[in-house]
């Protein structure tokens, strides 16, 4: 069963007390959540997630970036979590001290299960408000498209960290901390181009960690990696954990 794997990742895992997961788009790609850097489809495809995802873009056309983050949330929506983030559940029940940190927005980890979670760009399921950033519903029956916010009229925008934004302090510090202590690294489905969330493979090597990738096409990350995995995160995870841990539930 732990054939395709090197017999020390398997041991390193079983033996492991502090291991920190790092997570992308490509995690959520087998449940039908597009990823940011593979073309998008239908109406979308003509624009470019990098383009729509700023400040500058929604103060711009705020009904465009709006209604993209809409038909997003109708995808996330109709999705379920796949065998890659239920492996992570089986994992984090088996490791002592487990902390995943993830850059979507899309809560599929939670719906599967994790607990540990930190959610670095925030979540697609919430609004905040644009000027004062409270996080605040929609007013029922308000047909606005965005929304406007109920205490002072701005519109309300998702509450995700787009291009050019600060992570949250306190996400941030629990990322670098969780990063730069733990004895292995995974870093899955991401193309490590993002900052700062691409820092933290580094973060954790310096640390003395060893540093895991799972992803099927090479990133920058490949050549720093002690390991990289080459293929699609549902499949490697479930056969990693199963030869980890014949038991796992
Ligand atoms: C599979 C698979 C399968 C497919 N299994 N794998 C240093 C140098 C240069 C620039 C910067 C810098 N520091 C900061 C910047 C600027 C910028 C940045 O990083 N730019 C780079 C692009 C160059 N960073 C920022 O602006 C950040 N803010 C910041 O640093 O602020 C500083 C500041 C401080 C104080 C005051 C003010 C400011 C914020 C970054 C926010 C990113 N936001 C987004 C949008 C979130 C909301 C939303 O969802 O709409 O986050 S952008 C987008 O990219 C999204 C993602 O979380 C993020 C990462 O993408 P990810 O997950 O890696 O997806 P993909 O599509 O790129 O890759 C998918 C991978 O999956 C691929 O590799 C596939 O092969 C793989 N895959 N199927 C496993 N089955």
């Amino acid at each position: 069963m732990s054939a395709d794997f090197p017999q020390e990742l398997v041991h390193a895992l079983r033996a492991a007390r502090l291991v920190t997961v790092l997570t992308g788009a490509g995690i959520s790609a087998e449940s039908g959540v597009p990823t940011f850097r593979d073309p998008q489809s239908g109406l979308w495809s003509r624009f470019r997630p990098e383009d729509l995802a700023n400040e500058a873009a929604f103060r711009r056309d705020p009904k465009l970036v709006w209604d993209w983050y809409e038909w997003r949330r109708r995808t996330i929506a109709a999705a379920g979590p796949n065998a890659g983030h239920l492996a992570l559940v089986r994992m984090e029940r088996k490791i002592p001290d487990f902390t995943l940190i993830t850059q979507n927005v899309d809560g599929l980890h939670a719906r599967a299960g994790s607990k540990n979670i930190v959610e670095l760009h925030g979540s697609i399921m919430r609004n905040k408000c644009l000027e004062e950033g409270v996080v605040m519903s929609p007013v029922d029956g308000d047909e606005e498209r965005p929304p406007l916010c109920a205490s002072c009229g701005a519109p309300l925008r998702p509450d995700v960290v787009w291009f050019g934004e600060a992570l949250p302090e306190r996400v941030m510090t629990a990322a670098v901390d969780a990063s730069s202590n733990c004895e292995l690294f995974f870093s899955i489905g991401t193309s490590s181009v993002v900052n700062p969330a691409a820092q933290l493979p580094e973060l954790a090597m310096h640390g003395g960690a060893q540093v895991i990738e799972i992803n099927p096409e090479p990133t920058r990350l490949s050549g720093l990696a002690n390991l990289s995995l080459r293929g699609a995160a549902g499949a490697i995870l479930s056969r990693l954990v199963m030869a980890t841990w014949p038991d796992a539930s």
